[in-house]
C-alpha cells in the first residue's frame, strides 16, 4: 500500500482525543500505511539579526507508526500567508462577505512564498509512489509548487470551506491563478454538490475547460476531477465519548442544574461565518413573541476564542457581547437568566455530555462548508429521547441533514418560530427525525469520506500534455 502524506496548515497529534475527528479519521489510514503528516508548527519567528528568518525550520516526531513534520514561519510570511491572504480575503470571500476581505496586494505574494517553501521542505521527504493529499485554503497552490519541483505523485485536494458562485469568486484578487493551481491536482473534492457546482461554472465561463464528464475537465494543458466529498464524523468515537465517565458526569450535571427547563445549545468559534448576532436576535424575538417560553428555556452559547488577529472577530466578540448583555438584562429574572455565554474552548470529552442534556441545537451559519457541530449533537442524543437540530440552510449539511429543522438565519422571525416550534415539539416525531438524521450520518461518516476520497483519488490520473504552470 502506498504512503499516504497528508499536508495541512496545521496539525494534530493523532493518538490524542482532544485532536477531533479529522486527526482521529486520518489517523487509521496514517497508520496503516506509516504516513507522514506535514504543515506549520505554530512558532513564529522573528528576524534575527543580520540572518534570514522564516526558512522553514522543521521539527519532527514520531507519533506511533506516523511521522508528524512542522515547520516555523518568519513573522513576515505568517502576517501575509496566514492573517493576509488566508483569513482576511479567502475566508470572507469564500464565506460570501467581500465586506469584510481586506485587499491588501502585498498579501498574495506571501501566500505564494510560504506555498513555495512547503514545496521545498517537503520535496526532499517524498517517496516516488507516496499518495499525497493536501487539505484547505491556505494551501491550495501546493501541488502547482510540487510540479513545478518535477514531482508526479499522486495528489488529492480537500477543500473545507465553500467555494462561492463565479462572480463572487471572482473579487478575489488572484482568484484565475488559484483556479488554474486546482489544475496541478489529480482530484479536487469539495463540500458539498452546491460548491461542486459552482467550481464547474467557474472552470466553464472564466476558463472555457472542455467537460470530459464523470467530473473531468481538461483546461490548461491538463485533466483534473473533480466532485463533492461531503465531510462526516466518527460517529461511534462521538458516541463512546457520551457514555465514558466524563461524557456522563456533565450530562448529569447539565440535568441536575436546569431540570425545571429545556436547554439550548450553541456550539462554534467565535466567527462571523457562524451567524452568533443573528442567532441571538432570532432567539430574543422567540421570547418577545412566546412570553410562555420565559423561565422555562436557557440557552447555552459557547464560542472558542479564534483568530483575534483578525479586526473583523474584535467586532463581532462585542456585538456578540452586547447582544446577550441586553437579553439578559431585559429577560431575565432574579432566578433565570436566558442566555448563558461563554467566551471559550470546551473540553471535546465534555461536548457530548452537554449535547445530550440539550433539547435543542441551533446551527444557523450564515455560510459553512459543512458543520460537524450539527453532526456531533445527532451523534450524542439519546435515540428514546432526542433533542431537535435547527440547521441553516446555507450550512453544507443542509444537503444531507434534511429532517432537521431547516431554517434561513438572516430571517429572524422565521428562526424565532423554527426555535419554538423545536422547542414544543411532540416525542414521536423528535424520535422520527432522529432516527432518518442518525442514518445518515452513519452511513456517510469520515471514514467513508476519507476511503471515498482516497480510492477515487487512487483511480483519478491527470493526463498531462504540456507545461500548465504558470508564474503570479
Ligand atoms: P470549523 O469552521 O472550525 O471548520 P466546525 O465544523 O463547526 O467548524 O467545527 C469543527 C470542530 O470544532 C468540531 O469538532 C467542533 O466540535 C469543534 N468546536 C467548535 N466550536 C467549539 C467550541 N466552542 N468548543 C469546543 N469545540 C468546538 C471547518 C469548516 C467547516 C467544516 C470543518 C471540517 O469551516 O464548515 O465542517 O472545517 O471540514
Amino acid at each position: 500500500m502506498p504512503r499516504l502524506v497528508v499536508v495541512s496548515n496545521r496539525l494534530a497529534d493523532p493518538r490524542k482525543t482532544a485532536a477531533g475527528g479529522l486527526a482521529v479519521a486520518l489517523a487509521d489510514v496514517l497508520n496503516n500505511t506509516g504516513g507522514l503528516w506535514f504543515g506549520w508548527s505554530g512558532k513564529i519567528v522573528e528576524a534575527s539579526a543580520g540572518g534570514k528568518a522564516g526558512e522553514g525550520e522543521l521539527h519532527s516526531t514520531q507519533a506511533g507508526a506516523v511521522k508528524l513534520v512542522t515547520l516555523d514561519l518568519s513573522r513576515e510570511d505568517h502576517d501575509a500567508y496566514y492573517v493576509g491572504y488566508s483569513n482576511g480575503v479567502l475566508w470572507p470571500v469564500c464565506h460570501y462577505r467581500l465586506d469584510l476581505a481586506d485587499f491588501d496586494a502585498g498579501y498574495i505574494a506571501g501566500y505564494r512564498r510560504v506555498n513555495q517553501l512547503f514545496a521545498r521542505k517537503l520535496k526532499p521527504m517524498l517517496r516516488e509512489d507516496d499518495i499525497i493529499w493536501i487539505h484547505d485554503y491556505h494551501l491550495i497552490p501546493l501541488a502547482a509548487e510540487l510540479r513545478a519541483l518535477g514531482c508526479s505523485q499522486r495528489i488529492g485536494f480537500f477543500l473545507h470551506i465553500p467555494l462561492p458562485p463565479p462572480l463572487i469568486l471572482a473579487a478575489i484578487p488572484g482568484h484565475d491563478w488559484l483556479i488554474r493551481a486546482l489544475f496541478a491536482y489529480d482530484l479536487v473534492g469539495f463540500q458539498s454538490e452546491a460548491d461542486h457546482s459552482h467550481f464547474c461554472s467557474y472552470v466553464q465561463t472564466e476558463a472555457h475547460a472542455q467537460n470530459l464528464g464523470e467530473g473531468r475537465w481538461r483546461a490548461f494543458n491538463r485533466t483534473v476531477q473533480a466532485g463533492a466529498f461531503p465531510i462526516g464524523i466518527d460517529v461511534e468515537e462521538f458516541t463512546a465519548l457520551a457514555e465514558a465517565p466524563e461524557g456522563r458526569e456533565m450530562y448529569e450535571r447539565m440535568r441536575r442544574e436546569y431540570s425545571r427547563r429545556k436547554l439550548l445549545v450553541g456550539v462554534d468559534r467565535l466567527d462571523y461565518s457562524k451567524g452568533l448576532p443573528h442567532r441571538m436576535r432570532a432567539f430574543r424575538e422567540m421570547l418577545q413573541k412566546y412570553p410562555e417560553t420565559h423561565n422555562s428555556a436557557t440557552l447555552i452559547q459557547i464560542a472558542s476564542p479564534s483568530r483575534e488577529d483578525v479586526s473583523a472577530y474584535n467586532d463581532i466578540l462585542h456585538e456578540l457581547e452586547s447582544l446577550c448583555g441586553s437579553i439578559n438584562g431585559n429577560f431575565g429574572e432574579l432566578d433565570w437568566m436566558p442566555v448563558r455565554y461563554m467566551h471559550r474552548t470546551v473540553a471535546r470529552t465534555r461536548l457530548p455530555g452537554l449535547y445530550r442534556a440539550s433539547r435543542v441545537a441551533l446551527v444557523t451559519p450564515l455560510r459553512d462548508g459543512m458543520n460537524l457541530v450539527a453532526k456531533e449533537f445527532l451523534a450524542a442524543q439519546d435515540p428514546q429521547d432526542p433533542g431537535v437540530l435547527v440547521l441553516s440552510r446555507f450550512a453544507g449539511a443542509a444537503e444531507q441533514l434534511r429532517e432537521a429543522l431547516l431554517v434561513n438565519p438572516y430571517d429572524i422571525e422565521g428562526t424565532a418560530n423554527a426555535i419554538h416550534l423545536a422547542l414544543q415539539m411532540p416525542i414521536e416525531e423528535r424520535r422520527s427525525r432522529h432516527q432518518s438524521l442518525i442514518s445518515t450520518i452513519k452511513e456517510y461518516d469520515v471514514h467513508w469520506w476519507c476511503d471515498g476520497f482516497l480510492d477515487t483519488l487512487a483511480k483519478a490520473k491527470a493526463e498531462e500534455t504540456g507545461t500548465p504552470w504558470l508564474r503570479l
